[in-house]
């Protein structure tokens, strides 16, 4: 942005009142669409979303601009019975995001409803001090009926502020929420430059793209047994990029599913993440991954630095 357009913009930030800007955790169950939401409002990819559960491992902070608020989403692990080391990990994250917010966004699968984990989430938000909304999410796929039912029940447990219905695929009743949230988050100044969307370094958000192909990809226990780092990144002379990266898997079993035969499906893998790097970089990117073996990684205090979580004892 040039200086002229830097006053521009504070001049008509001024000119429509005073800014507002907060932090906005949104928890829920695994796959309840907390990521799809976060990229969503974002209006950008931030942050990974897949099928499967447990997709999610560290917060990642999503910003977005609306009308004269600037709101920082964090997107949370989901929520469920923890039994690994990461697991525990995530799910410690998660309630920590909900702690730093100024206000709690609980998304509940409207198809699921409080099956499963909803239920011990809510007896959970109880214990949190912050303002609550319910956002009931993927609304494309149940009638309206069992619809204002669900929203009935949570709210008996629960006073939220206020109740959504959305789809964060659609984004059909998605402007509702940020109005709502540009005029509820407290007044004052930004926290993050304008033009910033995330607070994930590149490196890490070129791994994370990597993993989200691997869980599209790969089967079974495989996703939840592998992590992603960056290891080189090399920018060219020819405005390319050269990026390696290695994906951790805990057995030689696993590491043969990886690649597959005659490395069919580690290159799939490849060619996925390469072209949506390159879309998200706007250069050209070379890619090469590795596959290595590093048993009880779950339990290596190094892995869970790299991915911004504590390691639970
Ligand atoms: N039909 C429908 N599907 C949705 C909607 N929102 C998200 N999904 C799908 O739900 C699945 C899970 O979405 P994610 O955004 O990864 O869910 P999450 O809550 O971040 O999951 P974890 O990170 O694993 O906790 C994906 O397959 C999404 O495409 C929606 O509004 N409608
Ligand atoms: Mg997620």
């Amino acid at each position: 942005m040039t200086q002229e357009e830097d006053i521009a913009a504070e001049a008509a930030v001024e000119a429509n009142g005073p800014t507002h800007s907060g932090f906005v955790a949104l928890i829920g169950p695994t796959n309840a669409g907390k990521s799809t939401l976060v990229n969503r409002l974002v209006g950008a990819k931030v942050s990974i979303v897949s099928h499967k559960v447990q997709t999610t491992r560290a917060i990642v902070r999503g910003i977005a601009i609306h009308d004269n608020a600037q709101i920082v989403f964090m997107d949370t692990p989901g929520i469920f019975k923890p039994r690994r080391r990461l697991d525990r990990a995530m799910v410690t994250s998660a309630w920590g995001g909900a702690k730093d917010a100024d206000l709690i966004m609980l998304l509940i699968d409207s198809e699921r409803g409080l099956r499963g984990d909803a239920e011990a989430i809510l007896e959970g938000l109880k214990e949190v001090q912050q303002p609550k909304i319910l956002v009931l999410n993927k609304i494309d796929r149940v009638n309206r009926e069992d619809l204002l039912a669900l929203a009935a029940s949570a709210n008996e447990k629960i006073a939220f502020e206020r109740t959504f219905m959305i789809s964060a695929e659609t984004g059909s009743g998605c402007d509702d929420v940020m109005d709502y949230l540009a005029t509820t988050l407290p007044a004052g100044p930004w926290y993050y430059p304008e033009d910033q969307i995330s607070d994930l370094p590149m490196r890490q958000l070129a791994a994370e793209i990597t993993r989200e192909k691997l869980f599209l990809r790969l089967h079974q226990e495989l996703p939840y047994s592998s992590h992603v780092e960056t290891e080189k990144w090399e920018e060219r002379k020819d405005g390319s990029v050269r990026i390696e990266q290695v994906i951790y898997v805990e057995r030689d079993s696993q590491k043969k599913i990886a690649l597959g035969k005659g490395g069919e499906t580690i290159k799939a893998i490849s060619t996925a993440s390469r072209k949506e790097l390159a879309e998200i970089l706007e250069q050209p990117v070379h890619l090469f991954l590795f596959v290595k073996v590093r048993e009880n990684w779950g339990d290596d205090p190094e892995r869970f630095r790299e991915m911004g979580l504590d390691f639970p004892k």
